[in-house]
């Protein structure tokens, strides 16, 4: 064999193994979305329409891309996945079931007292997850200091971190973007899941992100924008982002709030509302 039938083989190979990936990605993605629904509903609470929006994101983050060891979670090699927009922590909690993290019977757990699933992320109640939020604002700021250790440490960790595109606007967002391209944390991936819905209202009335990509271009970020329910654009952006050196990396992504359920798509009352049973009934059904 030539070195250049070898090198073709080994894209082949490369593409097949990524194809199979990504068709476990979405079989994991539509498990996530049905056992969202099911918390929110048991709950009677929770943020299914944020959850939904990040859903095909975390599945290929979770599936192709973090190392990290559901058999021991504090893994101290572990790469770091940091949900700043805590509110969404039934996405994470869905994530980590099909990771192996959590077992599919502690949904009924999601906001009770006892139990491993509180309302918002705990880094000292769940195994898998490694910061505490629900202020908005936070996690950036976070991603930066454990890849900053990384980085001193030489360890070759990442620290990826998802951030709410309603959660852009808080200051330290800002603050910790100057911070992270000041160092150079080439192992900072932020993932913005812009749904272009608040809490109460649509971005741009609450408060316009202007140009986003020039934003964060502005700020000395590597900026790159998808499709956020495109599975070969999630997965090749997050290659993109492992690759660049000189710098962090910013992956736009463009969602739906409630993506996946059909009456809940770009509704913001469904920012904070728990499915009734019928409901549940109707979602189940589009989901299956
Ligand atoms: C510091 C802070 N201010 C306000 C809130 C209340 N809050 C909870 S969710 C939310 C909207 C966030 O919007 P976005 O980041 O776009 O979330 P998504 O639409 O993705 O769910 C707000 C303002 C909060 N949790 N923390």
């Amino acid at each position: 064999m030539t070195a250049s039938s070898k090198s073709n083989e080994k894209t082949k190979t490369d593409q097949a193994r990524k194809k199979e990936a990504l068709e476990e990605a979405k079989l994991i993605a539509q498990k996530m979305r049905r056992n969202i629904l099911l918390m929110t509903h048991h709950a009677k609470g929770g943020h299914p329409g944020g959850c939904l929006s990040a859903t095909d994101i975390l599945a290929v983050l979770y599936k192709c891309f973090l190392r990290i060891d559901p058999q021991n979670p504090r893994w101290s090699g572990r790469d770091y996945f940091f949900l700043s927009k805590g509110h969404a922590v039934p996405a994470q909690y869905a994530v980590l079931i099909e990771m192996g993290f959590l077992s599919p019977e502690e949904i009924k757990d999601f906001r009770e007292v006892e139990g491993r699933l509180p309302a918002y992320p705990s880094c000292t109640d769940t195994p898998g997850i490694d910061m505490a939020s629900g202020s908005l604002g936070q996690g950036l700021s976070i991603a930066n200091g454990t890849a900053l250790a990384a980085k001193l440490d030489g360890t070759g960790q990442r620290a990826y971190v998802l951030l709410g595109d309603g959660e852009l606007h808080e200051g330290q967002v800002w603050e910790a973007a100057m911070t992270a391209a000041h160092y150079k944390l080439n192992n900072v991936c932020a993932i913005v899941d812009y749904n272009k819905l608040q809490l109460d209202g649509a971005l741009d009335e609450v408060k316009t992100l202007g140009d986003l990509r020039a934003k964060w271009e502005a700020f000395g970020w590597h900026t790159l924008e998808i499709d956020g329910h495109d599975y070969e654009q999630i997965y090749d952006a997050l290659v993109e982002a492992e690759r660049f050196k000189d710098g962090p990396t910013v992956i736009i992504a463009h969602t739906v709030k409630g993506k996946g359920v059909s009456f809940m798509e770009d509704e913001v009352g469904w920012h904070c509302a728990a499915p009734s049973d019928e409901e549940l009934e109707i979602a189940l059904k589009e989901l299956s």
